[in-house]
């Protein structure tokens, strides 16, 4: 089995709190930091252990990861086996199709070292706030503040909601001889997840083993903008009235509906019940007895978000590799009385909201990168098998078209599945991020520290 004491708590199973911290750091005195994380640090470091009984979990649940200039920093020259990992996010902007004048300056600042993030997750804020003033009183002065995001979750009955109002954290692969694998879940080696594993066929110094790298990004939601564009082109359905068809194209557009209930199962309602139902929830694969999975988009769009981000039975039952685990929460307020009237997102900073996007694989080009570039972005190709002949059509809520514009989705409209929809916008904008490795208990100790 795993080395469940030595893999950080938020990898395999997220540390699932209402409110997360995630707090960007420079390191400034190198030798003094190394002496600190050993003695100092690594004591409030959460393993997955802890996190798994909920009766001796701390307070605060607390990770740290180092991206590839805080290692250098700290003196490892080992290569971890992962390209973009080692040239950092900002060298990949442009194959993700970003465009950087949106990027928070803090992920592009060269002046601004950003050598490392420790998340810290609790129930209330004060807890988070006075567990990162331990952390930085024992490193007293050896790191300093880059940049924080505050995550949390939404309120009342959107708990466990992102900022569109559908129900995230539903789907999640399997990890092999860890996981109880759930009807329809995808099942991976661990080493789909963790450096050195079995499964990761890449070779990394021996300790790197039980790390993870994590993909961070701040993805910031136009809400107002998106409820607006589903009433605008809400669907034509007969028996829905014109609110159903304005949820209807949503759905569509997510491949769920907001409570979770995948359209696979039940296209043209939601089913509260059966999204609840974690039996249930996951368990389809867009096929059907008597349908034609390769052109029949009557129950979910090839586009769908959660289709393109993991095809299923798509991909021709091959045992494809391409899986993350998501641990991300949403952050920013509510959107206001005046953001709703006006169908437009404010301009101002202190109400941007969106989701801080967390994805942990073993390959950053396997996991992350190649869902948002080969798959989302991507409108003809191919997370599928070679017999389709209709085009996939870009992911409409996380694509992005390589120059900004309207861009046109097909496959949305049940009842003319060759209409295409035109976008004018996108609704979800990257505003940057870092990629990061999240190493084990014991390289923090023995390897990190000095
Ligand atoms: Fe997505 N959303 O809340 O609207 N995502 N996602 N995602 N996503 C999923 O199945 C969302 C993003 C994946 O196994 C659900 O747990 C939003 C990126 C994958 O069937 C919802 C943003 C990437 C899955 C959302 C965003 C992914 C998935 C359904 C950005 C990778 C599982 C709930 C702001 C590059 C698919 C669930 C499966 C599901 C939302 C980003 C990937 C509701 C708002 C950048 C692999």
């Amino acid at each position: 089995g795993l080395n469940l004491t030595n893999i950080q708590g938020d990898i395999l199973i997220g540390m699932k709190k209402n409110k997360e911290l995630f707090f960007f750091f420079s390191i400034v005195d190198p030798t003094s930091f190394k002496a600190q994380l050993g003695a100092d640090i690594l004591p409030f470091i959460t393993s997955t252990t802890q996190v798994l009984d909920v009766s001796t979990q701390p307070e605060t649940l607390v990770n740290i990861a180092f991206s590839q200039k805080g290692l250098t920093e700290l003196g490892i020259t080992d290569n971890l086996g992962d390209t973009l990992f080692a040239a950092g996010q900002l060298n990949d902007a442009s194959n993700l199709g970003d465009t950087t004048s949106d990027w928070v300056s803090e992920f592009i600042d060269p002046n601004n070292l950003l050598h490392g993030v420790l998340l810290l997750a609790s129930d209330a804020t004060d807890n988070i706030n006075s567990t990162l003033s331990q952390i930085q009183n024992a490193l007293n002065g050896s790191i300093s503040e880059v940049y924080s995001i505050q995550g949390q979750a939404r309120p009342g009955d959107q708990q466990g909601h992102e900022h569109f109002g559908f129900m995230d954290g539903i789907s999640n692969p399997a990890i092999a001889g860890f996981s109880t694998q759930l009807p329809g879940q995808a099942l991976v080696a661990p080493g789909i997840i963790l450096v050195g594993e079995g499964g990761d066929g890449t070779a990394r110094p021996s300790w790197a083993t039980d790390g993870s790298f994590l993909a961070f990004r701040q993805l910031e939601q136009r809400v107002p903008e998106f409820t607006k564009f589903l009433i605008d082109n809400a669907l034509s359905e007969p028996n829905l009235t014109a609110d159903q068809n304005a949820e209807l194209l949503g759905a569509r557009m997510m491949g769920r509906w907001k409570s979770g209930a995948p359209i696979d199962l039940t296209p043209l309602a939601d089913d509260p019940v059966l999204a609840a139902d974690p039996q249930q929830n996951n368990n389809f694969n867009y096929s059907h007895p008597g349908f034609n999975i390769t052109t029949d988009q009557s129950h979910c769009p090839f586009s769908a978000h959660v289709r393109k981000t993991n095809p299923r039975l798509d991909l021709n039952n091959a045992n494809f590799t391409n899986h993350i685990i998501r641990a991300g929460i949403p952050y920013g307020p509510e959107v206001t009385d005046a953001e709703a009237a006006s169908n437009t997102s404010s301009t101002d900073p202190s109400l941007e909201r969106g989701l801080a996007f967390v994805a942990y694989q073993s390959s950053i080009g396997t996991g992350f990168a190649f869902l948002q570039q080969k798959w989302a972005n991507n409108a003809n190709d191919k997370n599928c098998a070679s017999s389709y002949s209709l085009p996939q059509g870009q992911d409409p809520i996380i694509g992005i078209a390589p120059e900004d514009g309207p861009r046109s989705v097909g496959g949305l409209d049940p009842l003319d599945p060759t209409r295409d929809i035109t976008m004018n916008q996108d609704f979800v904008i990257s505003r940057g991020g870092e990629y990061f490795f999240s190493p084990s208990l014991s390289a923090i100790q023995n390897t990190l520290s000095a």
